[in-house]
């Protein structure tokens, strides 16, 4: 164990750029959940990957982007707190959708943190001519970064040489989880996060980002079953409706969705048990949101 390296890598950038997606392909699996949505990611999650010689903490972080509610306004903390005392970001830029301010936002506050930054232009598998991606590298010549990687987290194109990067530049250091643990987040959360990017990948305009689930129960019955009893919050009745579908049919898909994807996380036959409720507002308030959000770990006390 005496040149055993890890360290914390953080995921920076704006709302829909690839970053989960990104985790996924460096974890070999799906961990953290993905949508062409922007604002997907809600919450700081760790994502760990532990080979013979290193042990790579991946944080995935939600967009950073202009709150318009105040969960917005959580996510937008979170993210920019996941940066401090990491040892290494990624800044990921999309270039299929031109560099904007709002990346340039992104780059200034992790120029201000003064940590190695691997800048990632992603979704190379979109852009038929080069020199966009030069292009797109020259805009952040002012970044302190190591180095400039081109990637398709779809195709897996760059993946290895990303990781072996990494690795390079991570020092001599602990096993900060045990080897086996993938993410940091109980299986309660791991299971709302797979039922909300049905939601998101379902639905469209506001309701997605109206939805916040909730895992009330959770047990394995004795004929080996998993049972998950959920609540899917809306923020109207409409909402509800929308969710419920006709005569049930888009609850009955998002389960279905859903349902199969536990099954493989977990590899347990599993019983989902899904319900709306309307809370009116629930973004806009503290109380709500720390109850609808599983925020609870990351958010300071009440101001
Ligand atoms: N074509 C293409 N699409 C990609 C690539 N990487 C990600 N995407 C797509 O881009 C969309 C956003 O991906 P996410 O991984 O959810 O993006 P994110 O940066 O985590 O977004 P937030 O969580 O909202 O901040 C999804 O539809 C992905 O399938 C890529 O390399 N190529
Ligand atoms: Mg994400």
């Amino acid at each position: 164990m005496e040149n055993f390296k890890s360290g914390f890598v953080a995921f920076a950038g704006k709302p829909n750029v690839g970053k989960s997606t990104l985790i996924n392909a460096l974890m070999k699996q799906k961990i953290v959940i993905t949508s062409n949505k922007p604002q997907t990611t809600r919450n700081k999650i760790n994502c760990i990957l532990t080979e013979k010689d290193y042990q790579i903490v991946f944080v995935d972080t939600p967009g950073i982007h202009k709150p318009l509610h105040k969960l917005g306004e959580y996510m937008v903390e979170i993210a920019v707190g996941a940066l401090r005392g990491v040892d290494l970001i990624l800044f990921v830029v999309d270039p299929t959708d031109g560099i904007r301010k709002s990346d340039m936002h992104v780059a200034e506050i992790i120029s201000k943190s003064r940590i190695p930054t691997i800048l990632i232009i992603n979704k190379i598998d979109q852009i038929k001519d080069e020199k966009i991606l030069k292009e797109t590298e020259e805009k952040f010549k002012e970044l302190n970064k190591i180095k400039t990687i081109y990637t398709s987290a779809i195709k897996g194109t760059n993946i290895d040489e990303l990781e072996k990067t990494i690795v390079e530049n991570l020092s001599k250091g602990p096993m900060y989880y045990p080897e086996d643990m993938i993410s940091d987040k109980p299986s309660r959360f791991i299971i709302s996060e797979l039922i909300r990017e049905k939601v998101f990948r379902l639905t469209e305009q506001e309701i997605p980002h109206s939805t916040g689930i909730v895992v009330e129960d959770l047990k394995t019955r004795e004929n080996g079953m998993l049972y998950v009893r959920a609540t899917i919050y809306v923020e109207r009745d409409s909402q509800k409706g929308i969710i419920i579908g006709k005569s049930g049919k888009m609850i009955k898909e998002i389960g279905k969705l859903a349902r199969l994807d536990i099954q493989e996380m977990f590899e347990e036959k599993v019983f989902l048990d899904l319900h709306v409720k309307v809370k009116k507002k629930w973004r806009e308030s503290e109380f709500l949101i720390r109850n609808t959000m599983g925020f609870k770990d990351e958010l300071k006390k009440d101001k």
